[in-house]
């Protein structure tokens, strides 16, 4: 019943966007259908609804599609959701962790739909490729919730919404920040040579990242980006990956992580081969996160910035989520306000985080 009152609403608000309509009647039908089949609730009978005033049925019935546990972002990002759909606020939370893989993504989706959930969240692995399971989503009436990373979709009707970071502005804010910091110490004219720990490739927070440092990159012609490789968003990668670069060039200046666990394991190669980093190192480094351990690498003087990417997406959902319940329209795309975090501000601000 929530959900057709759910899809007739998204159909207006899709339309209204000049969008093409959502499901038709038979498969509204068969989401309902299938929905009274499998639920618990229809099976504990109406004996157990009057006992329990907030059975199954009332629950609102969130599948959230988790890219993984690769960093530590993701584990505050696994955390709000799970302190956010709980059952006394109203969720019933479904989740599922694919082990960086969109293929698993793809299985997990695929199952909510089969357990007809209300909505389903995708925090997408990589950008592309998702049209046929969204697509399956869509005839089944389920609306899909972006949060995190975006989808590079022929068809933006295939989601409601997303909400999540500017990961081009993050990469700009990277060298922004470099070039005022190179500029302090004199060193604003000097060859500057730089490697990439990028995050897994075709990842919008990668491809955004990188896009926004090049657009910098460009307009200083003595920065060189001597290599970029990924280390796919976690510690012991970007430990490998940097490891090979410093064997392949003695001449690093300045080290861009795509996130503070890439920058973690780079630490570590960076001491490991002899050479110091930081504000009072050879080799600078600037990641994107700014989780606490971050804070606490710039307080130890290991690390020269940290542009913050805000994992806490759980509240923005459910936020989301009721105004859809109540019948209101909601923003495509929601990007949430960042800062950067150079190291001489760690000390002031690490009391306060809370990722
Ligand atoms: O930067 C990284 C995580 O998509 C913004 O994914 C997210 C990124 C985040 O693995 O630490």
């Amino acid at each position: 019943m929530k959900r057709k009152v759910l899809s007739a609403l998204l159909c207006a608000t899709m339309m209204a966007g000049m969008l093409a309509g959502c499901g038709n009647d038979s498969s509204e039908s068969t989401s309902t259908d299938t929905k009274t089949e499998s639920t618990d609730t229809a099976e504990a009978g109406d004996e157990a609804d009057a006992a329990d005033a907030k059975g199954d049925d009332d629950l609102i019935v969130v599948g959230y599609a988790q890219v993984g546990a690769e960093s530590d972002w993701r584990t505050a990002n696994t955390e709000s959701f799970k302190s956010t759909f709980t059952e006394e606020n109203g969720y019933k939370l479904i989740f599922d962790d694919a082990q960086q893989k969109q293929e698993n993504q793809i299985k997990a989706i695929r199952s909510f739909i089969q357990q007809d959930v209300d909505y389903i969240v995708v925090a997408p692995v990589v950008e592309t490729g998702w049209e046929t399971v969204l697509q399956e989503a869509k005839e089944a009436g389920i609306p899909v919730i972006l949060s995190d990373r975006q989808m590079d979709l022929s068809d933006d009707s295939l989601y409601t919404c997303w909400v999540g970071g500017n990961f081009v502005k993050e990469g700009e804010d990277a060298g922004d920040w470099l070039a005022q910091y190179l500029e302090s110490k004199g060193k604003g004219e000097e060859d500057v040579n730089i490697v990439t720990l990028q995050g897994t490739i075709g990842a919008s927070a990668q491809v955004g990242r990188t896009e926004g440092f090049g657009n910098k990159l460009k307009e200083h012609s003595n920065w060189h980006m001597l290599d970029m490789q990924t280390g796919e968003f976690t510690q012991a990668k970007g430990q490998e990956v940097m490891e090979s670069f410093l064997k392949s060039y003695d001449d690093i200046d300045v080290v861009i992580a795509e996130n503070d666990n890439m920058a973690f394991g780079a630490i570590d190669a960076i001491k490991a081969a002899g050479k110091t980093c930081g504000p009072d190192g050879d080799i600078t480094i600037i990641s994107f996160d700014a989780v606490k351990a971050a804070f606490e690498a710039m307080i130890a003087g290991d690390l020269n910035c940290a542009v913050e990417c805000n994992p806490l997406h759980g509240p923005r959902v459910e936020e989301i989520i009721q105004k859809l319940e109540a019948g209101e329209e909601v923003e495509k795309i929601q990007y949430v306000d960042e800062s950067v975090f150079p190291a001489d501000t760690a000390a002031d601000f690490i009391d306060g985080r809370a990722y």
